[in-house]
């Protein structure tokens, strides 16, 4: 039973408050968990709750969220049976009442829904990704965990980047059929060798939000360029064991009605984009792309799905933003073949699990996904692993907060083993 639920406010991996959460049990076993923070969020995600006041972090503070934990929605679970995640994730979401969070914020509902999950885990004596994946299966998924394949962020642009490439990631995909081991030892390699690259150019190596590299270069393509010329420098081959992916994060260079890019003079229309991006995949075996089109331009995603889901998977992370109506919609309309999974997106564990289901149903890859501005809670790995997620994307294999989660993975290769 939940003695006691408290929180407090922590930095995230930008320097950026964020909530930390804590949940006791009545026999003295406790858990800890912390939530992550987008910077190039969708406008349809749950509310952050900030406090806006200017005297603090720039008005970044989370003392309200945290205050809400303490004297409201903690309390309110006292008593409660951890192992009821469903429960109690709709007394939370009927607590709040509102549609997007916004009365108590999506981060204070998330911290406490995430430490939750972990207390339940530890009061089951099972392993977290095990109990997640009890949790799939008592929504009526199929059981069974899965390492995911990791997309292993290499270069930062965009609102990621100090440097000047407008799109926003660029990944190295190991080919599914590698262990998770060895592709992140792929990754590690390729991510080192693109560093001396860069310096060698007398391109700025220093790191963007995810730890990717985030050069000043002179077009997008110049970013695969080194790329796969870092490749050809290991021992790996492109198209047979490395692929590449993209999140392009099309929201942050449009505005109204065109995409600027620097490797074009001009301003591209959603068709002429597209012609780029078909360039870019015969170019680069490019094999996933991610939010090629702004968040709201439902026409242009289903005419890039239906034209170029043979040859890349479509994914919608912005489009979709965890949420089941709109996941709905973009089945619905054939609008995308692969989904983001952010549980900060949509604020709870039960609700991120209903999303789940609906993307396998509709046979989409999924992709479980960190924010840019993390924490050292490796929460996620564990999700991704429970819900047996085709891919997971925890930003470089660098700095601490992103191999926080990598690690984690390689601990459960291990555990599996
Ligand atoms: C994204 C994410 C994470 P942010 O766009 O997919 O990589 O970025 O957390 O800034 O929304
Ligand atoms: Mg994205």
């Amino acid at each position: 039973m939940i003695k006691r639920i408290w929180s407090r406010e922590i930095l995230d991996s930008r320097g950026i408050p964020t909530v930390e959460c804590y949940s006791q049990l009545d026999d003295g076993r406790f858990a800890t968990a912390s939530v992550p923070a987008g910077t190039s969020t969708g406008s349809h995600e749950a509310l952050e709750l900030r406090d806006k006041d200017a005297t603090r972090y720039h008005g970044d503070g989370v003392l309200k969220a945290v205050e809400n934990i303490n004297s409201v929605l903690g309390p309110a679970l006292v008593g409660m049976d951890p192992t009821k995640q469903t429960e109690i994730d709709q007394k939370l979401i009927s607590l709040d009442g509102t549609e997007n969070k916004t009365k108590y914020g999506g981060n204070a509902i998330l911290a406490i829904s995430q430490v939750v999950c972990k207390i339940a885990a530890i009061s089951e004596n099972k392993a977290l990704y095990t109990w997640i994946n009890d949790l799939t299966v008592e929504r009526g998924m199929k059981k069974g965990i899965k390492i995911p394949t990791p997309l292993l962020n290499m270069i930062n642009g965009g609102l990621h980047g100090a440097g000047n490439l407008d799109f926003q990631e660029f990944w190295m995909i190991p080919a599914t059929n590698k262990k998770f081991s060895e592709g992140l030892q792929m990754g590690v390699e390729i991510y080192q060798t693109i560093g001396q690259n860069l310096a060698r150019r007398g391109a700025i190596h220093s790191v963007g939000h995810e730890g990717g590299y985030a050069p000043n270069l002179f077009t997008n393509a110049d970013a695969f360029e080194v790329f796969v010329e870092s490749v050809r420098e290991t021992n790996y081959s492109l198209g047979r064991d490395v692929f590449l992916g993209l999140d392009v994060a099309a929201n942050s260079f449009y505005k109204s009605g065109d995409y600027t890019i620097r490797d074009r003079s001009s301003s591209l229309s959603d068709n002429q984009l597209l012609d780029y991006y078909k360039e870019l995949i015969n170019n680069y075996r490019l094999a996933i792309l991610e939010d090629a089109f702004q968040e709201d331009a439902w026409d242009s995603w289903k005419k890039l799905t239906s034209e170029l889901s043979g040859s890349v998977i479509v994914v919608g992370d912005d489009l979709l933003v965890t949420n089941p109506k709109r996941v709905q919609k973009a089945i619905a309309e054939k609008a995308c073949n692969g989904a983001v999974i952010k549980p900060n997106q949509i604020g709870t564990v039960t609700e991120t699990l209903q999303v789940v289901k609906m993307t396998k149903d509709a046979n989409w890859k999924i992709i479980t996904s960190h924010r840019s501005g993390e924490t050292n809670d490796s929460f996620i790995a564990d999700f991704a692993v429970g819900i047996a997620s085709d891919y997971a994307k925890f930003g470089a294999p660098a700095r601490g907060e992103r191999v926080a989660k990598y690690n984690r993975l390689s601990a459960i290769e291990l555990e599996l083993e």
